[in-house]
């Protein structure tokens, strides 16, 4: 059902927005060159369109309520497709960059492939005066359906729904709930809005449904997508696209290990991915491919000069791209788009809104709370030495990347150096040749155990999203950098608050990596007859972590 929703979603989006569109056909192309090669790199990988097609079909939306009941419906619209709320951002206390936000984001529980950010407008951020005037508008929409309230319904009380029901409420979805309609409400409440700085509680107070922001899609390689991206949206030429091609699938080259596959192709075995044998790809070879693409791009169906665009932003956000850890995101600016407004006299405006963007993103290992402590050093350390020359980016894009990713040298690149230095999470399970040996295996490390081929490594990937980013990306897509609060009295905002708003728990997802890891550790002790080499304060301690993994609905 969820697959099915996020298809749906995405062909309403492509509808909408044709850009995005095109961005997918840009993404297929470029994760099409990727996959050519891995090819080289490890013989024995092949992957059809379709199986890439899914693969860069995972991805997040992000959406923005404006009423608790609303909010409410939301969390239970999601429910039906197994999507739980994970971790609580609270964006009215991010310091410049704050907005009048709340928020969580709705994903499965284990391996989830799809996410929505679901931001919760706060009134009381406002004056009194705007306050009323806000939900006073907010009061008068129905975004639900009646239909779509009985479903979300039906599938509570019956733990699920048919197929045809399935379909009915993705239809209320891409139909209804979260479709763009152009149509908007009260011209002087936007404009008062926007004008006051607060761009985000117009686009959420003044339109008539819960129209999806984004839907990211993955991409195998930042770099060369966002170089794509610039070249056929005009912004690079042949030249230049054809350098950072070479540049992106060099590195590639030298970082694409094991490690990499298994995060890439989750439809995988670890088995499968064992067996491919080592391969090379030359510096011809790699030119080969850049100059491939290059004669593809930015031209008949992938010249995007001619569709209205904003451009493409100027660098990516999140870790070097030497440094797979968390996620990395990218995105064509938000476009400028139609909006009709009728106002409470019933008069009509036509004017614009600019707030949907078009963004993608590459997903890496979850860190832990010291591997997290080191990114946002770096991070830090990285966007300081941007601000002291903005422009380089633009100007020298290699010496740009060089600079930010100087500032990452702290961290280890490959898995095992990340794992080993407690920076990223693993999962370990035991192998044929662990379980052969059981009970004649001396060492309980495992590190150890994964190097003697009794146990495997697999590095946990980050699922959800950083609040320092997300506010980022709220700053960069409204096209202004933060708001203060205009209340007497600045209100403070609690994880609890939207628990009860929705009348469900928010999963704290640092624990859920944690526990989920240790389960892992666990469960290979125990296949490899080591759990009796370990002290009991030392299992009590590994239980108690373990107790934190996420339980699946049905298991509660
Ligand atoms: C949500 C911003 C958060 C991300 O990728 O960090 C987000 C929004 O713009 O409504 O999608
Ligand atoms: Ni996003």
């Amino acid at each position: 059902m969820q697959n099915r929703l996020f298809a749906e979603l995405s062909r309403m989006f492509g509808k909408e927005v044709p850009l995005y569109d095109k961005a997918l056909e840009v993404n297929a192309v470029t994760n099409r060159a990727v996959s050519d090669l891995l090819a080289r790199l490890h013989k024995g990988f092949s992957i059809t369109d379709e199986q890439l097609n899914k693969t860069s079909g995972e991805r997040h939306g992000a959406i923005r309520i404006g009423r608790p009941d609303e909010y409410r419906w939301i969390a239970r619209f999601f429910g039906c497709f197994a999507m739980e709320p994970h971790n609580f951002y609270d964006m009215s206390s991010v310091g410049a960059k704050s907005q009048p936000i709340i928020a969580t984001a709705f994903r499965s529980v284990v391996n989830p492939e799809h996410r929505v950010f679901t931001s919760l407008l706060q009134t009381d951020y406002f004056d009194p005066a705007t306050k009323t005037r806000i939900e006073n508008l907010l009061a008068g929409r129905q975004v639900f359906s009646d239909r779509a309230k009985a479903l979300v319904e039906k599938s509570e009380n019956e733990g699920g729904l048919s197929s045809s029901d399935a379909d009915e409420l993705i239809r209320e979805g891409s139909e209804r709930i979260f479709k763009w309609t152009g149509k908007a409400r009260d011209h002087q409440l936007y404009k008062d809005l926007c004008d006051a700085g607060f761009k985000i509680a117009a686009d959420i107070s003044c339109f008539e449904s819960h129209h999806l922001n984004h839907l990211t899609p993955n991409t195998l390689c930042m770099d060369l997508y966002t170089a794509a991206m610039k070249r056929c949206m005009g912004e690079i030429d042949d030249a230049e696209f054809n350098k950072r091609a070479v540049a992106s699938l060099s590195l590639l080259a030298s970082a694409a290990d094991r490690d990499y596959m298994r995060l890439s192709f989750k439809h995988f075995k670890p088995e499968v991915i064992d067996a491919f044998v080592p391969g090379t790809a030359t510096p011809a070879d790699i030119r080969t491919l850049a100059d491939e693409l290059t004669a593809k791009l930015g031209k008949g169906a992938l010249d995007l000069t001619k569709l209205k665009h904003a451009g493409f932003k100027d660098f990516t956000e999140g870790p070097a791209e030497d440094t797979p850890v968390l996620l990395r995101q990218d995105a064509y600016k938000a476009l400028t788009e139609p909006v009709e407004f009728t106002n409470p006299d019933g008069t009509k405006v036509q004017t614009t809104h600019t707030a949907r963007f078009g963004e993608i993103e590459q997903r890496f290992y979850a860190t832990t709370p010291k591997g997290r402590e080191l990114y946002d050093r770096c991070l830090a350390e990285a966007e300081a030495a941007r601000e002291k020359d903005p422009a380089l980016a633009k100007r020298d894009h290699a010496a740009y990347q060089a600079l930010y990713r100087s500032a990452f040298k702290p961290f280890p690149k490959s898995l095992d150096e990340l794992v080993d230095a407690g920076l990223v999470y693993a999962r370990y399970s035991a192998t044929p040749k662990g379980l052969a040996a059981k009970n004649s295996i001396t060492t309980t490390s495992l590190g150890e155990l994964t190097q003697q081929g009794y146990a495997r490594r697999e590095g946990l990937r980050y699922e959800d999203f950083l609040p320092v980013s997300a506010a980022g990306i709220f700053a960069s897509n409204l096209n202004q950098y933060g708001t203060k609060s205009t209340a007497v009295d600045r209100p403070k905002y609690t994880k609890a608050m939207l628990e009860e708003i929705m009348g469900r728990k928010i999963i704290d997802t640092d624990g859920a990596y944690a526990g989920l890891a240790m389960q892992s550790e666990l469960e290979t002790y125990r296949d490899l007859g080591l759990l009796e080499k370990l002290s009991l304060a030392q299992l009590a301690e590994m239980e108690k972590i373990a107790a934190q993994a996420p339980v699946l609905p049905q298991d509660r």
